[in-house]
């Protein structure tokens, strides 16, 4: 398959005004009906009409009324062209489609009954011909046909402008998009679906309808969407004065769909799991997710819809834009200072533990990459992300005011249009008056860049010299790089704790602010405060102000210090993981030293002797007694890194040696602290009615955290307390929490606790997919575990939530069990990507990925993994989205 590349990019040789659809919905064939009015564009190269086609049945195709026959064009590969066009054109065609055949679930498809679509990126070329491209903005006008039995509801983009009956038990629907858009965010639904609705006064006075629609039986489990919609409704609004355009608002919810949500206009699709709530079957987590991901989608009407793509390789000037807004979103909901913070901690670990190794594994790319193969596999941590990261350093480099300026600029200069990456920094660069040059390399360049810091003070002289380095590893493609430009947030720390002022030399005087944000934009610079009483601690890249590594030597006990004591909550927690992070690879080393060894008797014996060190214990049970902390931000400190985030510190990785490690550490922290755990369990016991509210969640979080390592201990006591939070909660959160403690006990009820939530739970889809994922990532669970669950009945691979909770979870969430010695998870997991590359190739690509950082494993393992890469890279059929990321993992 062909590489397609950014510097190709050509303006479209013909544009579209408007677009008028007809459907006749029938499941096993559906007659699609298109009229394309299009203009040629003064800026395209020739006059030749591209259209994009695939899967298609081509009945007629007729411009300006002339029936085309086939000498009048060419159709090949996908493309169809019409060489000679006249300036101005009507385009009618007539195409079928066979949606309930469709299980790659792109384009017009059938989900339990009912019909949906999925147009972004190339979906729409699925349903008709179409100059598919996010450059070729138009309006819409759809009608929609259908048997009223069967398909009683009938919605796509904009208004519902007319109604009715037709003979034969059908009917029909109207719509209307008044805005033009490109069409990626065309959508229909039709089926048998119910919906919860409200009216909402905008600000301005003007009413609009939203409507959450769902399959009947789940009308209980709306109001969290619809709360969150309002929400967002509300804070576009306060924060970057952006209101709806629309006069109605719809959300739809369907079970199969290959990622999170779809934010087609006014008519966004989500993925069950992103609409679904109440106590009963959703945990706190859940419900965040609910809010953002209904927010990010909402905030996508004006980043995403309004203002689009020019092509994807601009994807994050939508994606990367969205979900900062999104961040901002959930955090100002949160409200506190302390709640900002548990937010962006939960934000950087999800970059350090996705993006950072895709950044440096074989799939590596900037945020605007300069080619693909297949543009789904680039939706992507790094597009999105990072993505968020970068626009997020526009808002630090300028200020928060100076952003919202930015932009208002950006939608001054460029609502209706499809733009690039480049134009929004532009929109930065000039409302913010500042030279934004050099910051290009952030969409330019890929790999994470690293800093390091050394300090140097001068008693004598009260001068404290910062000195920063940066440097990039070599990615695919790029072996050099050029330096960045970095905001590094810094503050200094007496010997108390307390910030101190901060003068930089040449100021007359200290700001009032004691964080400062340094511009780095050499390979190595040197900042130098003046007038520094004492010799401090330096708080460097305070709330994670760049989404780089920082090098900085700091000693145990500045760590502790840190921990105790520093203003900004991101870096106390960062110090705990540095703690944490240090030890654990200290262990990792033993474990490996003793197994080299030959003869070990117990890991528990070798590393219980190599490290008694109790830095890290002292420090968790100060922050776990300090009670001004809140719950949530106490439950992130006492946890570990995971053992992927272990993994990618390590130049070798060995999975068995980290897992052993980090379980070993669980059990000594858990014996160190048993009576502060037991005591903040206690604590934070939180009967009453459930409110998913950040601080009743912390509560729970910190208690379910407290009860996974009070575990570890085996108690009889413990193991009552878990059995009895599975036996009695009264939300989701506790329940499946408890359920965890028990499955990775040796609790005698554990199988009867499984078997019990397994049968309370059967007819909620997203619940049973909890209990998948739980049996997948639990401590006991091998790959026959998992093959064994694979022939569940309830199992199915066609399903992208079931199969992501059974098969990735295992692949990407269990990482020593997937590598277990013998090779038999990747083998597992080559006969998964070859199946799902028969059905459904988007969903296969990913898991595909779970291999692609192979080449940083140990000897045996490598040597296993590339057997099973080559496996899949022979399958016969291979779509071009597994074949672009098993291509690129084996070169
Ligand atoms: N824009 C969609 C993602 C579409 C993915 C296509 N493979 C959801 C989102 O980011 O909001
Ligand atoms: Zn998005």
């Amino acid at each position: 398959p062909p590489t397609i590349y950014r510097k190709d990019y050509a303006d479209p040789t013909y544009l579209v005004d408007t677009v008028e659809m007809g459907f006749d919905l029938e499941p096993s064939l559906t007659r699609v009906a298109t009229r394309i009015f299009m203009q040629r564009n003064p800026a395209g190269s020739n006059n030749e009409i591209v259209l994009f086609g695939e899967e298609l049945e081509l009945v007629q195709l007729r411009l300006n009324g002339k029936v085309l026959r086939a000498a009048d064009y060419k159709l090949a590969g996908g493309v169809l062209r019409i060489p000679g066009a006249p300036a101005k054109v009507v385009l009618e065609i007539e195409t079928t489609t066979r949606p309930d055949r469709n299980t790659s679930l792109m384009g017009l498809y059938v989900s339990n009954g009912n019909f949906f679509t999925q147009c972004e990126a190339e979906g729409f070329r699925k349903i008709t011909f179409f100059p598919d491209r996010p450059d070729v903005m138009a309006k819409y006008t759809v009608m929609l046909r259908a048997d009223k039995k069967a398909f009683p509801v009938l919605l796509s983009n904009g208004n519902l402008i007319e109604e009715g009956d037709l003979p034969d038990g059908r009917h029909y629907a109207k719509w209307e998009d008044p805005f033009k858009k490109p069409s990626y965010l065309f959508a229909l639904v039709a089926g048998n679906l119910v919906c919860q609705e409200e009216k909402y006064r905008l600000k301005s006075g003007r009413e609009v309808l939203l409507q959450v629609w769902v399959e009947d039986g789940n009308l209980d489990k709306t109001q969290h969407a619809m709360d969150s919609l309002i929400n967002s409704i509300r804070w576009d609004e306060e924060r970057f004065g952006l209101e709806l355009d629309l006069d109605r608002f719809m959300i739809v919810a369907v079970g199969d769909f290959n990622m999170g949500a779809m934010e087609n206009k006014g008519l966004n699709i989500f993925n069950t799991k992103f609409v679904l709530a109440n106590p009963r079957i959703a945990t706190d987590i859940d419900f965040a997710n609910i809010e953002a991901v209904v927010g990010h989608e909402y905030f996508h009407n004006w980043t995403g819809n309004r203002v689009t793509c020019r092509d994807w390789f601009q994807l994050s000037l939508k994606e990367g834009l969205t979900v900062f807004r999104d961040q901002e979103f959930s955090a100002d909901m949160i409200g506190t200072d302390s709640g900002r913070a548990v937010k962006r901690i939960d934000d950087v670990r999800v970059l350090r533990q996705a993006q950072f190794p895709e950044d440096a594994g074989p799939m590596a790319h900037p945020v605007r990459p300069d080619s693909f193969v297949e543009i789904n596999n680039f939706y992507t941590v790094t597009v999105y992300e990072k993505g968020a990261e970068v626009v997020r350093m526009y808002q630090t480099l300028l200020g928060r005011d100076g952003f919202r300026k930015g932009m208002d600029l950006y939608f001054e200069r460029h609502d209706g249009q499809a733009v690039t990456c480049d134009d929004f920094r532009a929109a930065m660069a000039d409302a913010g008056k500042r030279d934004l040059k050099q910051f290009e390399r952030w969409y330019s360049q890929s790999g994470t860049p690293r800093v390091a810091a050394g300090v140097h003070y001068d008693a004598k002289s009260r001068t404290l010299e910062l000195t920063l380095e940066q440097s990039c590893p070599a990615t695919p493609g790029q072996k050099k790089k050029q330096p960045f430009h970095i905001p590094v947030a810094v503050g200094l720390l007496d010997s108390k704790g307390r910030d101190m002022p901060l003068r930089l030399d040449g100021e007359k005087s200290a700001a009032g602010d004691t964080t400062r944000v340094l511009e780095l934009t050499k390979a190595r610079q040197t900042f130098r405060f003046t007038d520094v009483a004492e010799k401090p601690v330096p708080s460097i890249l305070r709330g994670f102000s760049a989404p780089v590594v920082l090098q900085y030597e700091y000693s145990d006990a500045e760590l502790a210090f840190l921990m105790a004591h520093d203003s900004d909550a991101f870096n106390r927690w960062e110090a705990g993981q540095r703690l944490a992070t240090r030890r654990l690879l200290k262990l990792t080393t033993a474990v490996q030293a003793a197994r080299q060894s030959g003869h070990v008797v117990s890991f528990e014996t070798v590393l219980g002797n190599q490290d008694q060190d109790s830095a890290l214990s002292d420090a968790l049970r100060i922050t776990l007694r300090d009670e001004t902390l809140d719950a949530a931000f106490r439950e992130l400190v006492l946890t570990l890194p995971s053992e992927t985030m272990i993994a990618e510190q390590m130049e070798v990785i060995d999975p068995h040696a980290i897992h052993i490690a980090r379980q070993f550490m669980r059990r000594t922290l858990a014996r160190d602290l048993r009576d502060d755990l037991l005591a903040a369990y206690k604590a934070c016991g939180t009967p009453g009615e459930y409110s998913p509210d950040a601080d009743a969640s912390g509560k729970r979080a910190l208690k379910n955290v407290a009860l996974s390592y009070l575990v570890e201990l085996d108690e009889e006591e413990v193991l009552t307390l878990a059995q009895k939070q599975n036996d009695e909660a009264n939300n989701m959160t506790d329940r499946l929490a408890a359920l965890g403690a028990l499955t990775n006990s040796s609790a005698a009820g554990k199988a009867a606790a499984l078997e019990g939530f397994y049968s309370e739970f059967e007819k909620e889809a997203l619940v049973i997919d909890k209990w998948f994922t739980l049996q997948a990532t639990a401590r006991n669970a091998d790959v026959n575990t998992v093959r064994t669950l694979a022939t569940h009945p309830a199992f199915s691979l066609k399903n992208p939530n079931r199969a992501r909770s059974l098969i990735f979870s295992f692949c990407n969430g269990n990482p020593s069990a997937f590598h277990a010695l013998d090779g038999n998870g990747y083998a597992f997991w080559a006969e998964q990507v070859i199946a799902l590359n028969g059905s459904n190739p988007q969903v296969a690509a990913r898991l595909a990925r779970s291999l692609d950082r192979w080449r940083k494993y140990t000897p045996a393992l490598q040597e296993k993994m590339r057997h099973a890469l080559q496996q899949v890279a022979a399958s016969s059929n291979l779509s071009r989205d597994v074949a672009e990321v098993i291509t690129k993992s084996l070169s």
